[in-house]
């Protein structure tokens, strides 16, 4: 088995394990205690100096940051399927949404979270009204983000409003719930959320 997930069950490394069930492709996870800062021993910090997770390796492949990941393994093992190719005009859709996650949904919903104050011409994130516009016109009036076809996009960008849903830090919009819903559907998600739940089990962490 050649992929190796670096995977807490509380971290964004819970979502790798659903990328990973849509894809249907072998896989290790590798606990790491990051309750005891076992992401900052000298072997992790070597694949990933912010000493966070997740980190995957895939044989001389080494990913980090949870949407490169995602985007890492479908266009390594669904390219066409989970990632539309590159001359399918879905294409900017997909990435657009799935970078729009990282780059403006997290530090959007931090910054309103710790009343961060700035100026949102200047910050990239911009303002949360309009962030919230945004996201909602990304999944009103279809079923995933690129229409009828489901796609390693929604994982990144419905994984992270999946998870604002589940601590109230994003407004139980409809549109957002549906989408939530329709995701939690998904047996792949299930399954990742069973092993997760395994993980924790294990080590005796209460989800
Ligand atoms: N931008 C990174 C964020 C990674 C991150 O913040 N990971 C957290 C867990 S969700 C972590 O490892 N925290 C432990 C620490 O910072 O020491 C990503 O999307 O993967």
């Amino acid at each position: 088995m050649s992929i190796v997930l670096h995977h807490h069950p509380f971290s964004r490394a819970a979502a790798v394990v659903w990328m990973l069930e849509e894809l249907g492709v072998p896989y290790e996870l590798r606990f790491v205690d990051i309750m005891q800062g076992g992401q900052k021993s000298a072997e992790l910090l070597a694949l990933n100096p912010m000493g966070k997770l997740p980190i995957l390796v895939d044989g001389e492949a080494v990913v980090t940051e949870s949407a490169a990941i995602g985007l890492y393994l479908a266009d390594r093992y669904s390219l066409g399927q989970l990632a539309p190719l590159p001359d399918d005009p879905a294409r900017a859709t997909y990435l657009r949404w799935s970078l729009f996650a990282p780059s403006v949904i997290e530090p959007g919903t931090m910054a309103k979270a710790a009343h961060w104050e700035f100026k949102t011409s200047q910050a990239g994130w911009g303002d949360h009204a309009s962030m919230l516009r945004a996201m909602e016109s990304a999944v009103s009036g279809r079923a995933f983000l690129l229409g009828d076809r489901f796609s390693m996009a929604d994982v990144i960008f419905g994984g992270t409003v999946r998870y604002l849903l589940r601590f109230n830090m994003l407004e139980a919009k409809p549109a957002f719930v549906a989408y939530g819903e329709r995701l939690g559907a998904r047996p792949a998600l299930q399954r990742a959320d069973a092993r997760n739940l395994a993980v924790a089990k294990e080590h005796g962490l209460g989800m």
